[in-house]
């Protein structure tokens, strides 16, 4: 019989960083409302969660890995919203922002969870970050599962 590892939605006693960017505030809020109902509804403390704003999702990765560095903290979660404009400088925010996140959790060996939407139009940043259908919501719940499977990991 194989092993099988899977990390459950068990978030008492996690300590997470969530870091979001104030760029495009009026999507990122929301995602940011969306993470931390979920989180709390999974058993995270309010008090076991650090928000750190930043300027935009540029400057994301660099407060991530602070925060991911930190002895008492688990894993990050970054939220933003990267929407194009008319020119390329979409695609480097974008790149910069989703690479550096991926960077964190390669160095750290701890979750850094990608919440940054990347869009083309504002309205398909609205329908990510509505009630129904909410990647900080999502981006919440990968972190939990993500500690949680590390954890398990160790353990073999
Ligand atoms: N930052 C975002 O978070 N989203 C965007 O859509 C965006 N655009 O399109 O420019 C953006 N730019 C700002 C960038 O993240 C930095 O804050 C800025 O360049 C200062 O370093």
């Amino acid at each position: 019989m194989a092993k099988v590892i899977q990390g459950g939605k068990k978030g008492k006693g996690i300590k997470l960083g969530v870091v979001v960017s104030k760029f495009n505030d009026f999507i990122t809020s929301k995602l940011l409302d969306g993470c931390l109902e979920e989180l709390s509804k999974n058993g995270v403390k309010k008090s076991d969660v650090i928000v750190v704003w930043v300027p935009g999702a540029w400057e994301i990765p660099i407060v991530a890995l602070q925060l991911a560095k930190k002895k008492n903290i688990h894993g990050v979660i970054c939220l933003g919203a990267v929407i194009r404009g008319e020119t390329s400088h979409f695609d480097f925010v974008a790149r910069g922002a989703c690479e550096g996140i991926q960077e964190i959790a390669l160095s750290t060996g701890k979750p850094a969870i990608l919440g940054v939407l990347t869009t083309d139009t504002i309205d398909q940043a609205y329908k990510r970050s509505g009630k129904n259908n909410n990647k900080g919501h999502d981006a919440a719940i990968a972190a939990i599962e993500m500690v949680d499977a590390l954890k398990k990991l160790k353990k073999i």
